[in-house]
């Protein structure tokens, strides 16, 4: 299983995979972090196509063309904002993987990669959504073959050790 998990330290948009998979919001319009260097990388052709989508609930996922990026589609999700973890936070971020990952199949993607999905602006802690990306993104690849390579991207040197340290142990 793991050797179809690769986990590296660098910026999604330079990632030469099928599907690259963005840290929304609902509106789908663009933002910060992630979102914003995407829609920067991908040009203004991916919030056109992005705007016609009618938006995104949390835990859901919609797809795009990656346009001037590497990757050809991109997979939009859109994360739990952290509220203290009562509020199904876990629950919902775990459905993001895991529509990313049947949207992807769904469109014959055979390499995909994450980021830390909710773990920036929305206030995820870095270790619990490791864990939870992990295991679901395991689950899945344990009942899908269609998937040859998912990709997890750590943006700045603090995500890898903590990724890292999640898959082994
Ligand atoms: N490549 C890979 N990962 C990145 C990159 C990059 N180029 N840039 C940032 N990250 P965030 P969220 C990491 O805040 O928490 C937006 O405004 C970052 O270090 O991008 O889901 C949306 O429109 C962090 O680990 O997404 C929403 O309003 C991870 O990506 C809101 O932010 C996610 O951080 C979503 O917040």
């Amino acid at each position: 299983m793991l050797d179809r998990i690769t986990i590296i330290e660098g910026d999604i948009t330079r990632q030469p995979v099928d599907a690259i998979v963005n840290a929304a919001n609902s509106s789908l319009l663009g933002g910060g972090g992630v979102d914003g260097a995407i829609h920067r990388a991908a040009g203004p052709e991916l919030l056109a196509e992005s705007s016609m989508l009618g938006g995104c609930p949390t835990g859901e996922a919609k797809i795009t063309r990656g346009y001037r990026l590497p990757a050809r589609w991109v997979i939009h999700t859109v994360g739990p904002i952290w509220q203290g973890g009562e509020c199904g936070e876990d629950a919902l971020l775990a459905s993001c993987y895991r529509n990313s990952l049947a949207l992807a199949a769904a469109h014959g993607i055979h390499t995909i990669a994450f980021p830390a999905i909710s773990t920036g602006i929305y206030g995820f802690p870095l270790e619990r959504a490791t864990q939870i990306a992990l295991a679901e993104v395991k689950r899945f690849l344990d009942q899908d073959a269609s998937i040859e390579k998912v990709v997890f991207v750590c943006y700045g040197r603090y995500a890898y050790p903590v990724y890292i340290k999640a898959a082994e142990g």
